[in-house]
């Protein structure tokens, strides 16, 4: 059975090849730009955004794997071959790594350590008159998926008080759950720190917009760590120049790297990184393609397959 892996370009082909030995020493893995004899022999592909067309090329595929938790980029694709299935790649590690990374987010933003780093830049020495508490910021969550479960429940461990808005109903402990529209309005208007981790969808494009920000308390912050689609950055910096929004910690963007004129790298309130909230090793995401591979020749259920009547 073979493997071909659009992931890491040709340099990242031997790392995967020598943990795919490892973890499937039966499996055949080639990289997508070497020459295949014969396509009808690739029963999996791994890939991330892959060129237009090229799946489709490959007639005897079983299973698409995305390198990592979205599917976005490979549905960008309008030739896809519809009739496989996806396979999202999430792992323990990308929870572990994305609750950590927006526990730190939340914890700089309630610390002002934005604010500290900008007063450093100009050798500025600004005291406080208070110091803000965990206690005191309230965090909501949109998306209590695999990632954003994960993060509501650290961050309610940690003593933020949390919620989360996903599309259904949702039960952690120690999570508030709001669901649907309609209950979209209550959520936000008790998020002091507006966390994003929604799939990026039709239905959740622009979502963090003018619109959303004016239903938060005055002088929320953002945290974004989800898909660039969803941010309107023009609607950012606007409640970011009217004091709506307090600050903003960016990862993801519509243009990926951002580009160097972008207002967002300068804007006094805003950190940005560069999508790397949550990247498990090759070593970590070739053990859980392994492990998906053998239970789809084995017959046996898939974890984490993208749902097209959900669109996620
Ligand atoms: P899941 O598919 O497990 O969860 C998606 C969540 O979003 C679910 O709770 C779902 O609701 C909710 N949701 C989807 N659409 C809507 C909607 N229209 N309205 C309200 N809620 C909605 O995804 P993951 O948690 O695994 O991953 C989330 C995203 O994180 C990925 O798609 C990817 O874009 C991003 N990501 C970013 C990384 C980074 O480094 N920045 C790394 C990894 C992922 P319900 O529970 O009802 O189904
Ligand atoms: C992912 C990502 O989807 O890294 O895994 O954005």
């Amino acid at each position: 059975m073979r493997l071909v892996i659009n992931s890491g370009g040709p340099q990242g082909l031997p790392e995967w090849q020598r943990h795919f030995r490892e973890f499937a020493p039966g499996l055949d893995v080639c990289g997508r730009h070497e020459p295949v004899a014969d396509p009808g022999d690739i029963g999996y592909a791994l890939v991330w955004e892959p060129d237009p067309g090229w799946l489709a090329s490959l007639p005897n595929l079983k299973l698409i794997i995305s390198s990592g938790a979205g599917v976005d980029h490979i549905l960008a694709d309008p030739q896809r071959p519809a009739h496989v299935p996806i396979a999202r790649l999430v792992t323990q590690a990308t929870a572990g790594e994305m609750s950590e990374f927006v526990l730190a987010a939340a914890l700089g933003i309630t610390k002002e350590f934005k604010r500290f780093a900008n007063d450093q830049a100009v050798g500025r020495w600004n005291t406080p008159e208070t110091t803000r508490m965990i206690r005191d910021m309230r965090v909501g969550v949109m998306g209590l998926g695999y990632l954003g479960a994960a993060t509501a429940t650290l961050l309610a461990r940690t003593g933020f008080p949390t919620a989360g808005w996903s599309r259904s109903p949702a039960r952690l402990a120690g999570v508030e759950s709001y669901a649907g529209p309609a209950q979209l309005p209550a959520f936000l208007a008790r998020t002091d720190i507006l966390v994003c981790l929604l799939p990026g969808t039709d239905a959740t494009r622009g979502i963090l917009g003018a619109a959303t920000f004016a239903q938060l308390p005055r002088g929320a912050a953002l945290v974004s760590v989800g898909r660039g689609s969803h941010m309107v950055a023009a609607d950012v910096l606007a409640a970011l120049d009217a004091g709506q929004l307090s600050q903003a910690v960016l990862d993801v963007f519509e243009t990926e790297p951002l580009p160097a004129d972008s207002p967002l790298w300068g804007h006094p309130g805003v950190i940005v990184t560069p999508h790397c909230a949550a990247t498990p090793t090759r070593y970590e995401r070739a053990r859980y393609v392994a492990d998906l591979i053998r239970r789809c020749e084995a017959g046996e259920p898939l974890p984490n397959l993208y749902d097209p009547a959900k669109g996620y």
